[in-house]
């Protein structure tokens, strides 16, 4: 959230301090996923807060577009469903929020309190977007002219989500395999990364960001990873049952991957003049 960043200089920018992100940037500046996270340079005080020093990932860009999407098939960790179970604290603006999308979303009880539980209520994001069944959503879209659209964190669908990528590229062939490829890449990085093995990694988001002539991927916001007790290991790639911390985050990654391959083959169908496939297609044919 915008609220959470200071204005710096220097290619800088200052967000709030927490302790799981401060560790996690630490440890990802020594680790293969490096090249996908905005570099790390410590912290600052200014006035009565602390905040951490990161890269702007969107310095040197012309009316960058940036699209958000936040990674796995659960928002919320294991110790927010517990709470919820054992001392459920009801958020009202989080009632307030759930009304504002669908009044019939809170359950009779939940409307007698008017409030819900944080937990209940990213689960019923998570349910009602593309979290739980495609392991990501596209939580936010920023297009050139500054307009912030959200309405995709409703999208349930891969055609749907395809659809939203050829929007968000406005179709640009080179915009979408550059995508396609850096994501190819960041599957490579996970694949090696120590750092991804022993870390439950919630609410962390993709950040997608291009111009007229640069499109990039950066793995953003780490404020709930966790890392995992002693010896234990996640897979990334299984659902999450209680208990097991799984995240999905390779599910996510898999589902985007996808989307966006059938988003270059609808881009190439749109102007086959320019698309290598099709010209090498029409010749053997
Ligand atoms: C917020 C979003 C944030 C979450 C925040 C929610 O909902 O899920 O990720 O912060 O909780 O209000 P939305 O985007 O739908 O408005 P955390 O990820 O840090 O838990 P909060 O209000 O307790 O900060």
């Amino acid at each position: 959230s915008p609220g959470n960043f200071q204005v710096s200089k220097g290619g800088e920018v200052l967000k709030l301090y927490s302790e799981p992100e401060a560790k996690c940037l630490d440890c990802l500046m020594r680790d293969p996923l490096r090249p996908f996270v905005p570099q790390y340079h410590g912290l600052v005080t200014r006035g009565e807060h602390c905040y951490i020093r990161l890269e702007d990932l969107l310095s040197g860009l012309r009316r960058p577009v940036i699209m958000d999407c936040k990674m796995g098939v659960r928002t919320y960790q294991e110790e927010e469903l517990i709470k919820a179970r054992t001392k459920p604290t009801l958020r009202s603006d989080m009632y307030q929020k759930m009304m504002k999308v669908d009044p019939s979303a809170p359950s009779e009880e939940e409307h007698a309190q008017k409030g819900v539980t944080k937990w209940r209520y990213l689960q019923w994001r998570d349910t009602t977007s593309s979290t739980s069944t495609l392991g990501f959503r596209i939580e936010g879209v920023m297009m050139e002219d500054g307009n912030v659209q959200r309405d995709f964190r409703k999208i349930q669908t891969l055609t749907q989500v395809t659809e939203a990528l050829l929007y968000f590229t406005r179709s640009q062939l080179d915009t979408l395999k550059a995508y396609h490829s850096r994501l190819l890449d960041l599957k490579d990085a996970l694949r090696n990364s120590s750092f991804f093995r022993t870390h439950e990694v919630i609410g962390s988001s993709l950040l997608f960001v291009h111009d007229h002539n640069k499109a990039s991927v950066w793995m953003i916001d780490f404020g709930k990873t966790t890392p995992l007790p002693d010896t234990r290991e996640l897979q990334h790639s299984v659902p999450w049952t209680e208990g097991s911390r799984e995240d999905g985050y390779l599910i996510g990654l898999t589902s985007l991957i996808t989307s966006l391959s059938d988003a270059i083959g609808l881009a190439c169908g749109q102007q086959e003049d320019t698309c290598e496939e099709d010209n090498v297609l029409h010749e053997v044919l």
